[in-house]
């Protein structure tokens, strides 16, 4: 019997890259004086490598290979470590999406909130295994219409606690370790083709994907069922309807 579902966040439980991350990072970067503009078809492409810091190194490496970067304002000291600098212009990006998680700028989707409800009323324990930083999982959660939700989900494994991001499978097998169950007693909910391999190879089988903007044309192969929304005849539809697959 099903014991529990491990959830992904961005994409998964709200359509957070186009409108939330990216505009969050590009705050940052004018934040710091930087004319750096991620536009919806170059933050698509970035997509491809998960995790915001390692995101930004993956922009310098292939579009500003030659960047140095600056002294601290009004310090005469040596400039920051390529490192330091990414990290401090990610901490930037994390208070700019946490701001705006706060104001309300991207809800859940559509039947997020009625499955977690199901899945809590029928016993069903409730984790998250995302690549993204805790702060935003907990921000995102709390601007949901349904006080204390975070307090649903039993664990909550999120951003940096793993060495190795999604693809990897580190994730998910740190959520299974922490709700101390097998991966058959569990299902997975994912939205990417990154997370998809990284639920797999925790050994994840009964992983239903909900394809999201930026992922509807991608390979989910082995997922055992792709749909482009959770059943609410509101929901706005993808080109891609339900497919079987595997
Ligand atoms: C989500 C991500 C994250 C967010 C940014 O992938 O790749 O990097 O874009 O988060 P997934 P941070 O949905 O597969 O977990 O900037 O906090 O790293
Ligand atoms: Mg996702």
């Amino acid at each position: 019997p099903l014991q529990a579902i491990i959830f992904d966040v961005d994409g998964t439980l709200a359509d957070t890259e186009r409108d939330g991350h990216r505009p969050a990072f590009n705050a940052a970067f004018a934040d710091v004086g930087l004319d750096w503009e991620w536009s919806v078809p170059l933050y698509g492409e970035l997509l491809r490598v998960t995790g915001g810091k390692e995101r930004i190194h993956e922009y310098l490496r292939r579009f500003r290979p030659d960047f140095v970067p600056p002294p601290k304002s009004g310090s005469e000291s040596a400039s920051p470590s390529l490192d330091a600098f990414v990290r401090e212009l990610h901490r930037r990006k994390t208070e700019h999406y946490v701001a705006m998680m706060r104001d309300g700028v991207i809800p859940l989707r559509s039947g997020v909130l009625r499955l977690l409800r199901e899945a809590r009323d029928a016993g069903v324990r409730l984790a998250i295994a995302t690549t993204t930083t805790p702060e935003n999982v907990t921000a995102l959660l709390a601007s949901a219409p349904e006080p204390g939700l975070e307090h649903w989900f039993e664990v909550i494994a999120a951003g940096d606690v793993v060495p190795a991001k999604k693809p990897a499978p580190d994730i998910f097998q740190l959520a299974l370790a922490q709700l101390d169950l097998p991966p058959a007693a569990c299902a997975a909910v994912e939205d990417s083709d990154n997370g998809v391999r990284s639920a797999l190879g925790a050994d994840l089988r009964a992983l239903l994907v909900t394809v999201s903007s930026y992922t509807e044309q991608q390979d989910f192969t082995g997922a055992a069922l792709v749909v482009d929304r959770l059943g609410e005849p509101d929901a706005p539809s993808t080109a891609l309807a339900g497919t079987l697959q595997g």
